[in-house]
């Protein structure tokens, strides 16, 4: 592995890169025969989305991507991590392609190709066709192939201009939040509905990867995971176990069936109540098809100890460290471990990329308006980007790494209330500011600035 000049930290082809998702930051909700999705529906659900706030117009990327693209640029990031709006691509998630929906997303990988950014295209953050959802979403296996044609007909379209693929973001989000908890679109609550969403979108996941395997078959396929790796609050038996059991759902749910492991039945067991998802018999084979890479989204590491109420016998609990404005907590060491974790139990089969670590800060601008001083952030980044350093020393596959996020957005829930960007986004005139912390990503990847 060569490593660039300078404090040889990271190699000189270590992939740097910049992460969004199309309903945080494209906006043009109407326009160009995009669908409806069911984000834009749990929008309109009172009391779903902080302020009623929705992804109308967000940070109006649709429109202002040259911008942003030269933002890339004069930081030095790499690549691009962006997602495919389904609803763009088929407007009802089924039957013939919107063109000029197709046509965005040319514009935008040309864009970066000629400003020497690459592709990386998320197929799924999120946005589901609400016409889908109406006949039972994810929950329903027909969602799954419904999927894998939305794929084929992006891997066709553009394939040419894409150079990485990544099927699904973050899967345990939208079955979980959005099935069993109901805290995101569509905002069911319901276990068994939140398993058969969970198998679905894996099934999905295996199908994409055949689709893109047969149209792009030199393109590098992966998925981005949110994967817990908790610590236990004390080294008693009953938190060891709290946290071991934490990570059935967390973690071993959506990992192990990639690698061709079972579902881990010790979580259901503790849902007597609720049905299994039903597997047919080729499924794992289809879902544990090879990956060229896997992405991890890590924001920290939970505590987590015992508690008798819980189904499951842990809960999370408080720790020391500082926290950024979400509420959680900066726990920098965790990566390491969570980067020796994964890589250990997938027994290295494939490179780690790190597809999203960041923070959220209450930024605020100076007082001209031309800065943003974000100290806290470039901490976060600094911290984080060490542990990532000391990982690669230790001889973990670690191939690239991308900041959540480019540009404030719109951050669920929590709609326009926080701000993960490299990039302030002045919501009112849509004015970008680069803030400090961009200034001193760029600082690292150059090779200037040791973490
Ligand atoms: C996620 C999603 C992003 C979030 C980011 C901050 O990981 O939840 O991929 O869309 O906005 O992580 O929460």
């Amino acid at each position: 592995m060569n490593y660039q000049d300078g404090p040889e930290q990271f190699p000189r082809d270590f992939l740097w890169g910049v992460a969004t998702a199309s309903f945080q930051v494209e906006g043009a909700a109407c326009e160009d025969g995009r669908g409806e999705s069911i984000w834009d529906r749990f929008c309109r659900t009172p009391g779903a989305v902080a302020h009623g706030h929705t992804g109308d117009v967000s940070v109006d990327q649709y429109h202002r991507f040259p911008e942003d693209i030269a933002i890339m640029r004069s930081i030095g990031v790499r690549s691009y991590r962006f997602s495919i709006a389904w609803p763009r691509i088929q407007p009802a998630g089924a039957g013939t392609f919107n063109r000029a929906g197709i046509d965005y997303y040319k514009r935008l990988c040309v864009s970066l190709r000629e400003a020497g950014v690459e592709a990386t295209a998320t197929l799924y953050h999120w946005d589901l066709p609400q016409a889908l959802q109406e006949t039972g979403g994810w929950p329903q296996r027909d969602t799954a192939f419904r999927f894998a044609e939305y794929v084929d007909i992006c891997a066709r379209e553009l394939g040419p201009y894409v150079d990485r693929w990544i099927t699904l973001n973050e899967p345990w989000c939208s079955a979980i939040l959005g099935y069993v908890e109901g805290a995101h679109a569509p905002g069911i609550r319901d276990q068994t509905q939140g398993w058969a969403a969970a198998h679905h979108l894996l099934l999905g996941h295996g199908l994409a990867v055949g689709a893109l395997r047969a149209e792009t078959p030199a393109k590098p396929v992966g998925i981005s995971l949110n994967l817990d790796t908790p610590r236990p609050a004390t080294r008693r038996e009953e938190n060891v176990l709290a946290a071991d059991r934490w990570m059935d759902l967390r973690t071993r749910m959506f990992l192990d069936p990639l690698l061709g492991r079972p579902y881990p039945s010790r979580h259901f067991e503790a849902y007597p109540s609720h049905r299994p998802p039903t597997i047919a018999a080729d499924d794992a084979d289809l879902i544990a098809q090879p990956i060229d890479f896997l992405g991890l989204n890590y924001y920290y590491e939970p505590v987590v100890g015992h508690d008798p109420n819980h189904p499951e016998g842990f809960t999370e609990v408080p720790s020391h460290h500082s926290t950024t404005a979400m509420g959680w907590p900066v726990v920098p060491r965790g990566l390491h471990r969570h980067l020796h974790w994964v890589s250990g139990h997938c027994d290295r089969r494939f490179p780690l990329f790190i597809t999203e670590n960041g923070c959220a800060v209450d930024d605020v601008l100076s007082e001209e308006g031309t800065r943003c001083h974000d100290p806290a952030r470039i901490d976060y980044l600094r911290t984080h980007l060490r542990a990532a350093a000391d990982a690669l020393a230790d001889g973990i596959d670690l191939r690239g790494y991308f900041c959540w996020s480019l540009i404030d957005n719109f951050e669920w829930a929590y709609g326009y209330t926080k701000r993960f960007g490299l990039v302030y986004a002045d919501y009112v005139n849509q004015r970008r500011v680069v803030k400090d912390s961009a200034y001193f990503l760029r600082e690292v990847i150059s090779g200037g600035e040791p973490v």
